[in-house]
């Protein structure tokens, strides 16, 4: 039936209602009235930026009026919804991909360019949301995109830090450099404050349980005293592609629950007043820089709890509102847990249905574990979250007695099935024993979710057989799954490579709107693969990009690139499982073999740029060592005239979402050269191999499954498979070989960096030395498989007809790696969420 209008006249309403802008004059009408009215200025005092801002803003109209729909839509119909739980959100910019996403972009460059604006320029205005590390927060941010498109009815919860990650300035020296990245300085037209949504989240204080009338203890207690802190919701809409859907994230910023302390005031403690006040907003205050490395201590754990109290809280009120009981909750809600930084969520769930809604256990355990799903990111051990156990009972008191009581349930359930085994319940204890014993947040993760999933094929087999096989045995092998990543085609290509998306529609016969939505139909490419006119305008287009990226170089840091060389591409993280170190001693060794070349055998190489960008996690020294070493070959190598036309290097500082969607375009070659097994997935090599740049790497992760695609011609692997790796670190470690017996040629190159040929003999003794001794990562294993496979890439390359088909072909296969196919994985195997088309 026809709901009655919950307000005054109708009709009054709806005549006025906004619609979306879509011609140029709606769109130049409400450009200006933006820049008259919300950033009061004239065209007389109106720069580039003043215009971003008034552009974003008009857009952000336009969302909004999606948006709400959405919103409203979802409240009428309330299907099942799910929640992605992300510590981290690396959306990068928002202009353009709003702008694509709704179709707008040519009325909008029309408009502002009438106006006197270039759009181009505009969009290069917006600072990155930086609200992220690196690969598990932009593939959130691809999740989201993709949800959105494929209308499914999915939130985000994360939290609004102040500072993004941090700036990366590199030193004269070669050393990385840190600075604040206050991204909010400029005002922020993404987001809507909602300072009505607002949740308060208790610290510290104490747990007493409750009594029954006999007086014994029950699985209920009651938590009071502490500290109490306010979360307030900042929400961004998320666009679809091509769909009125529009989602929202819910970011979360902590404040004090009053303005100050007014006790400490009365008293005359003003400075202690405004200092608990800071102490609140402190929490929401900086993203914790580490990735996959060392955790924060007290501050990190608040802001999990602070993150998951609140966004639980608001998950429980919506359910509330549709009116069914409580043990329907999981009948509409799923909760994904990315990564184990959520896992507090777990506990939180269970008090709220113990102590609040007054559930016995049973039945609080059932709807929990209905309602989390957990991604794990990581085998590497020293990456495997644990917290302190008596820092959770200062801090959370009565969430450290419901672990204990989890850990009771189930140690008594395994005794059950394993009678008798002692060391299985020490392995599978929540609680790892030492001094201080630690909370093993991954146990927790994986006992209290419906299912658990690997990020890739290999990966998902790892975690069976590794860190998570004694709870494979345990709960049956069902429970574990896998969802290979992927990535949005609609940033990774449309946005970030107009020329080839733009090709691609026309070769196709199809507006983009139907093949990014459905990357399989890429495959149609492969017969122009044979096409000689299609093959030059292919290559065409990467010349373009080149010179694009080498552009940007030249006015961002005033160097000048040689566009005519191969493009060799390995930006992510530093850390020395991503091993960049091989990469740089492949480069010296690459160096040192042009310099020992006669003239006439110089003439037959090819010409190499090698590029290089990441961040280390500022406490990480070997990475930082790394970075170090990277600059100071570039400035001896660039400078050598014997060489520098064949071979330049080039370390990019800051790298962000907005240099990657310059960088990856522009890739003939890019490095994935991680230890086999140790990286789980990776993205990146999605996103150059679906612009056609070819793979270069290891048999690891997602680069299996993407050779497996696009087929192992077109990809050039190298090093130990993951089998070998364990028997190799035994052989390190009790058959230890020297490495100039073992790889004579590595040798060669570690010696010439100890003996300074690129300056500071002493300082690279420390990362050398790793290799020397130890060698965890196996470079001295695989050096000389890998010298041999960049040779393939430079042989490969001479046959330019041959490397072109092999780029079409490539990209041509990228179609299961599309975020659209991960996230309609999560939504119908694991989630069980349907579509909602917004009307
Ligand atoms: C992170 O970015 C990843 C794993 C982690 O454990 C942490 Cl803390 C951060 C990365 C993986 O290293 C990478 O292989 C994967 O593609 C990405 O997560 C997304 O799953």
């Amino acid at each position: 039936g026809k709901e009655k209008w919950p307000r005054g006249d109708e009709k009054a309403w709806k005549d006025n209602m906004r619609d979306v802008d879509k011609d140029v004059p709606a769109i130049t009408k409400s450009f200006v009235s933006h820049v008259q009215t919300s950033l009061a200025r004239q065209p007389y005092n109106l720069d580039t930026l003043g215009a971003y801002q008034a552009a974003a803003l008009s857009v952000r109209d336009n969302l909004l009026v999606n948006w709400n729909e959405t919103a409203l839509q979802y409240t009428r119909r309330a299907p099942k919804r799910a929640y992605y739980l992300s510590l981290e959100f690396l959306m990068g910019r928002t202009l353009d991909n709003a702008l694509l996403n709704l179709d707008l972009k040519q009325p909008y460059a029309q408009a502002t360019q009438k106006l006197g604006f270039n759009i181009e320029d505009i969009l290069e205005k917006e600072r990155d949301a930086a609200l992220g590390n690196g690969g598990l927060g932009r593939l959130a941010a691809c999740y989201l995109d993709s949800s959105a498109s494929q209308e499914l009815p999915v939130w985000g919860y994360g939290l609004r830090y102040k500072y993004g990650i941090f700036q990366q300035l590199i030193s004269p020296e070669g050393n990385q450099l840190e600075a604040p990245d206050p991204w909010l300085d400029n005002q922020n037209p993404w987001e809507l404050p909602r300072l009505d949504v607002a949740y308060e989240v208790r610290f510290y204080g104490n747990a007493e349980r409750v009594r029954d009338e006999n007086g014994n203890t029950t699985d209920r207690a009651q938590w009071t005293g502490g500290q109490e802190v306010l979360a307030v919701a900042y929400d961004v809409m998320i666009p679809g592609s091509y769909t009125r859907t529009t989602n929202n994230l819910r970011l979360w910023e902590s404040k004090p629950k009053r303005g100050f302390d007014l006790n400490s005031f009365n008293a005359g403690n003003y400075e202690g007043a405004v200092e608990s006040s800071n102490s609140a907003a402190a929490i929401t205050s900086v993203l914790y820089p580490n990735d996959s490395t060392g955790f924060g201590k007290e501050l990190r754990l608040k802001q999990q709890y602070f993150w998951t109290a609140a966004s639980l809280a608001d998950i429980l009120r919506r359910f509330k509102n549709i009116g069914k009981p409580i043990q329907e909750f999981p009948d509409y809600v799923a909760v994904q847990l990315n990564d184990t930084h959520p896992t507090l969520a777990i506990p939180e769930l269970m008090r709220i249905l113990l102590d609040d809604e007054e559930l016995p256990w049973d039945a609080a355990w059932q709807i929990v574990t209905n309602t989390f799903f957990y991604t794990n990111h990581t085998v590497l051990p020293e990456a495997l979250e644990k917290w302190p156990v008596p820092l959770m009972e200062h801090l959370l008191p009565r969430h450290m007695q419901i672990i204990y009581d989890i850990n009771l349930f189930f140690l008594q359930s395994v005794e059950k099935k394993f009678p008798g085994d002692r060391d299985r319940l020490g392995r599978m204890s929540l609680i790892e024993e030492g001094f201080p014993k630690q909370v093993r947040m991954a146990f927790l993760a994986c006992i209290g979710s419906r299912k658990v999933n690997g990020v890739a094929e290999l990966h998902s087999e790892l975690v069976k057989t590794t860190i998570l096989k004694d709870f494979v045995e345990f709960e049956g092998v069902s429970k574990f799954g896998n969802v290979t990543n992927g990535i949005t085609p609609r940033r990774w290509l449309d946005q970030c490579n107009p020329e080839l998306s733009a090709l691609i529609s026309s070769t196709l016969k199809v507006d983009k709107s139907v093949w990014l939505k459905d990357l399989y139909q890429l495959e149609k490419l492969l017969p122009y693969a044979e096409d000689a006119a299609f093959r030059e305008k292919w290559a065409a287009i990467k010349q373009r990009n080149k010179e694009r990226l080498a552009h940007h170089v030249e006015t961002t840091l005033g160097l000048t690139i040689n566009t005519h060389a191969m493009f060799d591409v390995q930006i992510k993280r530093l850390h020395e499982y991503k091993r960049q170190t091989l990469n740089i001693l492949g480069v010296i060794h690459r160096y040192l073999t042009l310099k020992n070349m006669s003239k006439e055998e110089r003439e037959k190489v090819n010409p190499r740029v090698v590029f290089f960008a990441g961040k280390a996690a500022p406490a990480y020294y070997i990475a930082k060592l790394t970075i170090r070493l990277i600059v100071n070959v570039a400035r001896i190598i660039n400078a050598d005239a014997d060489t520098k036309d064949l071979l330049s290097l080039y370390f990019l500082p800051d790298y962000s979402v907005s240099l990657a969607e310059v960088l990856i375009p522009a890739s003939d070659i890019s490095q994935h050269i991680s230890t086999a097994g140790t990286e789980a997935s990776g993205t990146s090599n999605m996103k150059f191999c679906l612009n056609g740049g070819l793979l270069l790497g290891t048999v690891d992760g997602a680069n299996i499954e993407i050779a497996e695609e696009v087929g192992e011609s077109n990809v050039f692997f190298f090093g130990h498979l993951t089998p070998a790796v364990e028997d190799l670190r035994y052989q390190h470690t009790y058959h230890p070989v020297p490495i100039e017996e073992k790889c004579p040629a590595l040798a060669h190159v570690l010696n010439q960096v100890s003996a300074g040929l690129f300056g500071d003999a002493e300082v690279y003794e420390p990362l050398l030395n790793t290799i020397r001794q130890g060698d965890h990562y196996l470079l001295s294993d695989d050096f000389d498989s890998y010298i041999a496979a960049l040779a393939m890439v430079d042989e490969a390359y001479l046959d330019r007809t041959e490397w072109v088909k092999k780029s079409i072909r490539t990209s041509a296969k990228m179609g299961k790696f599309s975020s659209d196919r991960a996230i309609n994985e999560y939504a119908e195997s694991y989630w069980n969420i349907e579509a909602q088309h917004i009307s």
